[in-house]
């Protein structure tokens, strides 16, 4: 593990960031208990990934710097700017939702404010809009740096290919973000692809890493270089960080179905917030009794932004269609 005093984060930003991380562990497990009670209809979670997304996200200037994200990326996304409410309000398809006002599923995170540029359904759809996104600053000779992410799966999809080849041959400002969890729903890694993933970058012309996720400093300071370097015009880079899925894939299936008992047991022995949890206390961040105040702080902001959201009007019928296509 790479030693937190090797970041230039002060002690307030490093307790920040612990609040990042535990602020999207309980409003995911608030996520869940609302799909399961028929408040909201659906939750995909990024619980095992909270770490590396608070760390990843910290080494971005969001009023600049542009963001593209997967459906796992609550907490990264409440880096960038939103708050638990606003991902409340996408749950519960309130019209106040700021990613799209209720029309799109949960977890489809967008916000013109914070540079959160909305997605798709269709998996790593993201990917060539990102180079697109990138593409322009090169074209509007702006300094601003792309992240985008997305699952090992769909990394597997033709137009992640696309991306990749086109931003090496235009040396763009883009950073890929492979959130490599081991599963894509069912199907385990072997599965899907042979050979270590960060590796394909060099065929694109560029260089690629890979992070142990749960490892805060490592991916802080990981993205810290290839934002500076994006900056300094020395082109993309590919990150494949590697996190736990602690939960099913969505509120929709099972994983005990298809992962045994042992695995799934010794998955939750390597969450990554209690690692980082133990870091913090190791290396004198935290204390015990500021773990608790902490803890007690989030649920009442949770339970606070759940109680607000859920009063919020849902949208008209009669708005069905606006907003749908941008007016000018
Ligand atoms: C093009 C397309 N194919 C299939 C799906 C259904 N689908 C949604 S998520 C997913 C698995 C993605 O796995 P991975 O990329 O590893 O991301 P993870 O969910 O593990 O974070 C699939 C097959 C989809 N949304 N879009
Ligand atoms: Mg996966």
């Amino acid at each position: 593990m790479e030693a937190i005093k090797k970041t230039d984060l002060s002690k307030e930003e490093i307790i920040q960031a612990y609040k990042y991380v535990v602020r999207g562990r309980r409003l995911d497990e608030r996520l869940w208990q609302l799909t399961r009670i028929g408040k909201t209809s659906f939750n995909i979670s990024g619980q095992g990934a909270e770490v590396a997304q608070v760390a990843m996200s910290l080494a971005f200037t969001p009023e600049k710097d542009y963001f593209l994200p997967y459906y796992r990326d609550m907490t990264a996304s409440m880096v960038w700017g939103m708050t638990a409410k606003d991902i409340l309000l996408g749950s519960f398809g309130k019209e106040a939702d700021p990613s799209s006002h209720g029309r799109q599923m949960p977890n489809h995170y967008g916000s013109k404010a914070h540079h959160i540029v909305s997605g798709s359904s269709t998996v790593s759809t993201q990917m060539p809009i990102a180079t697109g996104v990138a593409y322009s600053a090169r074209l509007e000779n702006a300094d601003f740096v792309t992240v985008v992410t997305t699952g090992e799966g769909s990394a597997n999809q033709g137009e992640v290919r696309e991306a990749m080849n086109f931003a090496g041959v235009k040396h763009l400002p883009l950073i890929f973000v492979i959130e490599n969890n081991g599963y894509a729903i069912s199907v385990p890694i072997e599965q899907q692809y042979a050979g270590n993933f960060s590796d394909r970058a060099k065929g694109y012309g560029f260089s690629g890493e890979t992070i142990d996720g749960s490892d805060f400093a490592k991916v802080y300071l990981a993205f810290k270089t290839a934002v500076a370097e994006a900056r300094a015009g020395k082109g993309p880079k590919l990150i494949e960080l590697k996190v736990e899925r602690l939960t099913s894939h969505s509120s929709d299936d099972d994983q005990s179905v298809y992962r045994s008992k042992e695995e799934i047991e010794l998955m939750k022995k390597q969450d990554s917030l209690h690692i980082f949890q133990k870091q913090l206390l190791e290396e004198g961040y935290l204390t015990p009794e500021l773990i608790e105040e902490i803890e007690q702080e989030i649920q009442e902001e949770v339970n606070t932004a759940t109680d607000e959201a859920e009063k919020m009007p849902d949208p008209l019928a009669s708005s069905l269609l606006d907003e749908v296509y941008a007016s000018n």
